[in-house]
């Protein structure tokens, strides 16, 4: 089954200052709705400005009293929405316009363009006001960003502020209470949801409410290899092997090493994992969420075997590998759908993570956590053996691969 057909196109147009985790919350986002297998894309003002006028452009280039500038402002931001617009008409479902539109009147024009174009519109506004906060965001995304790339820090920072000092001047927040929107206030303290409409406007509610900017590392594992990982069987219930219960305890090694002090510690609710987490000799959550791939009628084969007794199966799975689903079993893509609120709880956590699953699983969360297309999900590398660590970043994530037990025997990949 593939994802909901949205009957009508969608515009998320972001409202607030610079600094305000705008990028962050429209990137986050796209991401999700994604993997999920809609067709998203943002599109950010602030890469046409670079483009068409270059990486730096002084902070007078934002004064609102400023005619021509603001006329260059204007074209930009145009010609974003017109891309935006057309990608919709072309067939892409939700368009995600990443700008500050931060007066009335700008966001009259936009809601008005979508509208004509046939496309629902729903804002998402960010205010925030805590200086912490803030300075993390321009010390983390903007000092980086093109525009100050060789420029010193402190400079940078004076640039940026006076380009904010020129947006706060012009800024209305949301308040026609006639639109469809979501306002997140004090990144995610208070969240005002106003007219959603619809399946996937509650999703995007549901999502955007628990975001927070917070680094955490999650590790990711696969349980130590299984009685059936050595006889190159499939699914299953099997324990630990030998070699997999060496894992176990290397996994436990490893985790004590590392410098942190709470670590929750989830696993499917298979033997396999929650003999591996039991291990550790701390406290797991074992979840029914996090179970492997349901082989459903092929449960406990080898490959070998299913291609020679279900030579059409096979061949099926062969072809589409994503949306292929066991008889009685599960699809990759029906993987994805269960581990939706699941995903939603990991970005709600905001202490250090280890999640002990299966090969399939661990892909769909890791092609979410690394950004990786959802088509790349059955093939993404994730071994035996491997502990993954993620640590969101700003616009990503840096990832640390660590191998603990070498020389064991490699597992069939599912
Ligand atoms: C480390 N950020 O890079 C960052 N900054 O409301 C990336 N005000 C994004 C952010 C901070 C650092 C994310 C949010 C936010 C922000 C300033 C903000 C945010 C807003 C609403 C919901 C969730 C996060």
């Amino acid at each position: 089954m593939s994802a909901l057909p949205l009957h009508q196109g969608l515009a998320i147009v972001m409202v607030g200052l610079p600094a305000r985790g705008k990028t962050y919350i429209a990137r986050k986002l796209c991401r999700y709705l994604s993997w999920l297998g809609h067709r998203a894309k943002v599109f950010n003002v602030g890469n046409y400005r670079r483009q068409r006028y270059g990486d730096h452009v002084p902070p007078s280039f934002f004064d609102p009293n400023n005619e021509e500038a603001w006329r260059q402002r204007r074209a930009v931001a145009g010609a974003a929405l017109d891309d935006l617009i057309q990608w919709c008409e072309e067939g892409g479902q939700i368009g995600i316009y990443d700008a500050t539109n931060s007066t009335r009147e700008r966001r009259a024009y936009v809601r008005g363009r979508c509208e004509a174009a046939g496309l629902r519109v729903l804002f998402i506004e960010t205010v925030c006001d805590d200086p912490a906060v803030i300075d993390v965001n321009i010390r983390e995304t903007k000092l980086s960003a093109p525009d100050y790339r060789d420029t010193d820090p402190d400079e940078a920072t004076r640039d940026f502020r006076e380009r904010l000092r020129h947006y706060e001047r012009a800024y209305e927040p949301l308040s026609d209470d006639t639109q469809s929107f979501i306002k997140v206030i004090d990144v995610g303290r208070q969240v005002v949801a106003n007219r959603i409409v619809g399946h996937l406007a509650g999703r995007i509610v549901n999502y955007v409410m628990h975001l927070h900017p917070t680094p955490r590392p999650i590790w990711l594992t696969r349980h130590g290899e299984s009685e059936a990982n050595t006889r190159g069987l499939i699914g299953g219930d099997s324990p630990l092997s030998a070699a997999g219960e060496q894992y176990a305890n290397s996994l436990r090694t490893f985790i004590a090493d590392q410098d942190v002090e709470t670590l929750h510690v989830w696993s499917s609710t298979l033997q396999r994992t929650m003999q591996t987490a039991e291990t550790l000799g701390r406290g797991f959550m074992a979840i029914k969420a996090l179970d492997e791939i349901a082989s459903g009628v092929c449960d406990n084969m080898s490959y070998d075997a299913i291609r020679e007794t279900m030579p059409r199966e096979f061949a099926a799975r062969q072809r589409d590998k994503l949306r292929y689903r066991y008889p009685r079993g599960e699809s990759y893509e029906d993987v994805i759908r269960r581990l939706d609120p699941l995903l939603i709880e990991v970005e709600r956590h905001r202490e250090p993570l280890l999640i002990i699953a299966h090969q399939a699983v661990l892909r769909c969360l890791y092609a979410y956590l690394a950004d990786e297309p959802r088509e790349r999900c059955p093939f993404l590398p994730v071994p035996l053996h491997t502990v993954i660590e993620l640590t969101p970043r700003a616009y990503g994530c840096d990832e640390l691969r660590t191998e603990l037990a070498p020389g064991s025997r490699a597992a069939p990949s599912s």
